[in-house]
């Protein structure tokens, strides 16, 4: 069985991560969706949520399982004997932290990163933009899931 991990804060996950997730799907045969806790970091969205959203956007492809960890991303694999990791590259500022992560991990435990190019639609696209623009008001209908966009909706109308 070919398993790989797609890590991140998905806070809330955007069509640039469905992308990568997508096509991690058609390569291997489980793809788990890691959403990685960061006590230091409140989100928008409860971890909870944002596993919930990503479990509705990903049914459809069949071999997807979305966990949550708090700890190192490698003691997520070792646990479940997962041997790569996917991440999405937009551009060359992603590599330089990006090479340093993947370099760390595969020292820690041998595990390896594969890098899958962003679709060029999404190359800008970034959780953190979207949640600044849905804040302000602006259309991001085009850039996240309709559950996604409907949950953004929701929350920054909503008092907190
Ligand atoms: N197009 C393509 N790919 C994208 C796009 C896009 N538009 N947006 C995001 N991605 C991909 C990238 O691969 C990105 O790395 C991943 O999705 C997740 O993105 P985010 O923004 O949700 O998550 P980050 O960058 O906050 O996630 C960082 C991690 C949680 C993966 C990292 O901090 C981590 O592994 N933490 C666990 C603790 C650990 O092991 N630390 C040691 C690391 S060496």
């Amino acid at each position: 069985m070919r398993r790989a991990v797609c890590p991140g804060s998905f806070d809330p996950i955007t069509n640039g991560h469905l992308d990568i997730i997508a096509r991690a799907s058609k390569l291997y045969d489980v793809v788990y969706v890691a959403v990685m806790i960061n006590k230091s970091k409140r989100g928008l969205f409860s971890v909870e949520e944002r596993i919930d959203l990503i479990r509705e956007v990903t049914e459809s492809f069949g071999n997807v399982q979305v966990e949550a960890f708090h700890g190192l991303l490698v003691d997520f694999c070792k646990e479940r004997e997962i041997p790569a990791i996917v991440k999405g590259l937009r551009a060359v500022s992603d590599f330089d932290y990006e090479l340093q992560m993947a370099q760390m991990n595969n020292g820690l435990s041998g595990v390896e990163t594969l890098f899958v190019p962003t679709n060029p639609t999404y190359s800008f696209l970034s959780s953190s933009l979207v949640k600044e623009v849905a804040t302000w008001g602006g259309d991001v209908s085009h850039l996240v899931p309709e559950a996604v966009h409907a949950a953004l909706a929701e929350r920054l109308t909503k008092p907190e």
